[in-house]
């Protein structure tokens, strides 16, 4: 051994071994939640519809998650939104809720924009009810909403079973059955085959026409139809989720089976 070599080791004995032409180390990358996946690849979908995508506030003013949509204090379409109120003091200022759907948005929305209109919200939504296998007392809506001249339920129609065919693929079998919603005359509801049974995936209907002459426009010169989809429903049937509490249940087994769709949404 030279005396060079012997100096060099001697100097470098007191230190960790330093090699620079080791690979670096690669942060372990997380990936999206399957409900960010879904709503976003929805979102993509109804973008190359051609919809615009807008946001809303989630806590919301009485005005607009009820009144405003038809439904006044006591009637008994409230009891379908068990609700989470924010500010409840009896100042008299306007309450405050969770907004329990983003139907308010479709008010919000008109209030700014004359037709033709095609817009999607997505948001989360909260309700004051039990959790089941397919009910979550947080979830996440996207609302649609359309409004022009001549429009009629076969567009409705069309949308949503274009909408539905392109996400879950064309041999998937649905149903629409009549629903009661205030804001909209006739109601509907889809559902779609899951597990044997019927999983109901959206309300919708054609937009009542005093809400559009609330809005300032002439009901006999504008249609137009609306709908609120449940992201969660969409996501079981698109991954085969049995239990939608599993979503939010943060069990770090659960979400890493999504790893493979990264890159997808
Ligand atoms: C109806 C007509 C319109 O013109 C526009 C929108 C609507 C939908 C209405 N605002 C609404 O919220 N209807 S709903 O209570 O039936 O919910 C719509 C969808 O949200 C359901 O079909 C379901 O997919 C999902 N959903 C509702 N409650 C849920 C839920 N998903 C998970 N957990 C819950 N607790």
């Amino acid at each position: 051994m030279s005396a060079r070599r012997a100096e060099l080791l001697a100097a470098d004995s007191d230190g960790p071994a330093l090699d620079v032409t080791l690979p670096g180390r690669r942060p372990p990358l997380g990936s999206l939640h399957p409900i960010t996946l879904t709503r976003r690849m929805m979102e993509r979908t109804f973008r190359d519809m051609g919809f615009d995508v807008v946001e809303g506030p989630d806590v919301e003013l009485e005005e607009y998650n009820f009144d405003r949509l038809r439904i006044p204090a006591g009637h008994p379409a409230r009891d379908m939104w068990d609700t989470i109120w924010v500010s409840d003091d009896g100042s008299g200022d306007p309450r405050q809720l969770l907004r329990t759907h983003t139907s308010p948005m479709q008010i919000r929305y008109l209030e700014r924009r004359q037709p033709p209109i095609r817009v999607i919200v997505p948001g989360t939504c909260y309700r004051y009810e039990a959790t089941d296998a397919t009910h979550e007392w947080m979830l996440t809506q996207i609302e649609g909403l359309v409004i022009d001249e001549d429009l009629s339920f076969a567009h409705l129609k069309g949308t949503l079973e274009a909408f539905v065919r392109r996400v879950f693929g064309a041999d998937i079998e649905t149903r629409f059955r009549c629903d009661y919603f205030p804001f909209v005359e006739p109601g509907a509801e889809l559902g779609v085959r899951w597990q044997g049974d019927w999983l109901e995936v959206l309300g919708c209907g054609m937009v009542h026409p005093e809400i559009i002459a609330d809005a300032g426009l002439d009901p006999d010169r504008y249609t137009g139809f609306a709908f609120g989809m449940g992201v969660e429903r969409v996501a079981m049937l698109r991954y085969g989720v049995r239990d939608i509490r599993h979503f939010y249940r943060n069990d770090i087994r659960f979400l890493r089976e999504f790893d493979q769709f990264r890159g997808t949404a």
